[in-house]
């Protein structure tokens, strides 16, 4: 059945809609008057929270906003989807994204974010969309992986270090090979790390932001963390999605670095999410010893914890077989091109999620105050 209504609206395709940045881009594109389809796994429980509040009910006329089954591993769903579509714009978000669970499943992490990508850009080009629809690649700082330059810009050679950021190295060329062979208008948007309150839990500021809240209220016992010497440029997911849209409707298809230009570690970032709890941190110990201790306490956020408490240590099955150490973007072009420049700074995204997590904390703590917890899941 053809889900194109005919309408003048523009129709823009998102996979990975249920992920952090599909949720924000899936607002924004809304916002600018788009009819938005987005592509769904089915799983046994819901997956849909990100967007819920955005919804529509499919009986309702002139909805806006419509979710189809389907997958990147899937060549003729995603054919038969872009057919009916016909789509203006397809932002290509879906991904297995987490690296260190790249090391764990780097073959469907290749097939779905390498030939997934292959298989969007094929159907564009046997359909014979290709001079309709726009294609915007979700590319990666980890391409630069061991970075041969500091700061990282759009011409920065790239060596990456992971099944994840080999799948995306792939993803990026077959993009830019559509692009140079079909005069297709595609394009990659090569993302420093970006966070939200909606970030997936077992990535590191979310799992520092939750952890810190749950452990400020007794609800777990201590944060285990890998490599918190790691260097990040984090910016927040409602800049980065702004800038996925602006990419898409340039007179010429070109690849950007999008990043803030400003560098931290990760022991700075729990240091940050300490402090928004009233928590002063001690970090003593060096290597797989060190250990994050309460060394003062101010406020009442963080009623469980006491001077002397030990709030984080270090659990080596958090390292990763080749880790990327430092990365820092240079987003001059973008600036320069598209205007665009980073409204939130990384210590204020840090206290939106420190906010939102301290909040579910507390919900958590007050239904377990009254037998009625959910066990809080301590995977990270
Ligand atoms: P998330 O992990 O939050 O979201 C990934 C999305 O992809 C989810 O909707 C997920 O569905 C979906 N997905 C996973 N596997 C498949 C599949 N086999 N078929 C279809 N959909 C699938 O990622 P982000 O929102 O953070 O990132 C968006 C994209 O940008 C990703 O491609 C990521 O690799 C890339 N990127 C992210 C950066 C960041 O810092 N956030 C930086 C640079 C690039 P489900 O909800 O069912 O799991
Ligand atoms: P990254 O993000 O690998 O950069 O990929 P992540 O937040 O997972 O790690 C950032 C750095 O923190 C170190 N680290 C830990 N990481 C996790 N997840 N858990 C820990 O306990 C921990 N301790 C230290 C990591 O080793 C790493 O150096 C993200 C993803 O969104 C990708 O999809 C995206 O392409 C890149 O950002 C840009």
């Amino acid at each position: 059945m053809s889900s194109n209504t005919g309408s003048s609206r523009k129709r823009a395709l998102i996979t990975g809609i249920t992920g952090q940045d599909g949720s924000y881009l899936a607002e924004f594109l809304l916002e600018k008057g788009y009819e938005v389809h987005g592509i769904k796994r089915r799983t046994s429980l819901f997956n849909t929270s990100r967007i819920d509040h955005i919804y529509e009910d499919p009986h309702a006329h002139g909805q806006q906003l419509k979710l189809h089954y389907g997958d990147l591993s899937d060549t003729s769903n995603l054919t038969r989807l872009i057919r009916d579509i016909e789509p203006d714009e397809v932002y290509n978000l879906g991904a297995q994204s987490h690296v260190a669970v790249s090391f764990e499943a780097p073959e469907y992490t290749a097939d779905v974010d390498a030939v997934g990508t292959l298989r969007i850009l094929e159907a564009i080009r046997f359909l014979g969309l290709e001079k309709k629809t726009r294609f915007y690649q979700a590319s990666t700082s980890e391409l630069y992986g061991l970075v041969q330059e500091i700061p990282q810009k759009e011409t920065t050679p790239f060596h990456p270090r992971s099944p994840y950021a080999v799948a995306k190295m792939y993803a990026y060329w077959i993009a830019v090979n559509y692009r140079e062979a079909y005069g297709m208008y595609a394009c990659n948007g090569i993302l420093f790390n970006h966070e939200s309150p909606r970030r997936g839990e077992t990535f590191v500021t979310r799992k520092i932001t939750r952890g810190l809240s749950n452990i400020a209220l007794g609800l777990e016992p201590c944060l285990y963390m890998g490599n918190i010497d790691s260097l990040r440029d984090w910016g927040h997911a409602k800049d980065y999605v702004r800038m996925q849209w602006m990419m898409l409707q340039q007179e010429e298809a070109r690849d950007f670095v999008i990043a803030t230009g400003v560098q931290y570690s990760v022991r700075e970032f729990i240091t940050w999410a300490a402090k928004e709890l009233g928590v002063t941190l001690e970090f003593t110990g060096t290597g797989v010893d060190e250990i994050a201790t309460v060394a003062a306490i101010e406020g009442d956020l963080a009623p469980a914890l006491a001077v002397g408490d030990v709030v984080m240590r270090i659990d080596p099955r958090y390292f990763r077989p080749a880790e990327v150490d430092t990365l820092l973007g240079d987003p001059s072009k973008a600036k320069e091109l598209l205007g665009w420049t980073p409204q939130i700074t990384a210590q204020e995204m840090c206290a939106e999620m420190v906010a939102e997590d301290h909040k579910s904390a507390r919900r958590h703590a007050l239904l377990k105050e009254h037998g009625l917890a959910v066990p809080v899941s301590l995977e990270g």
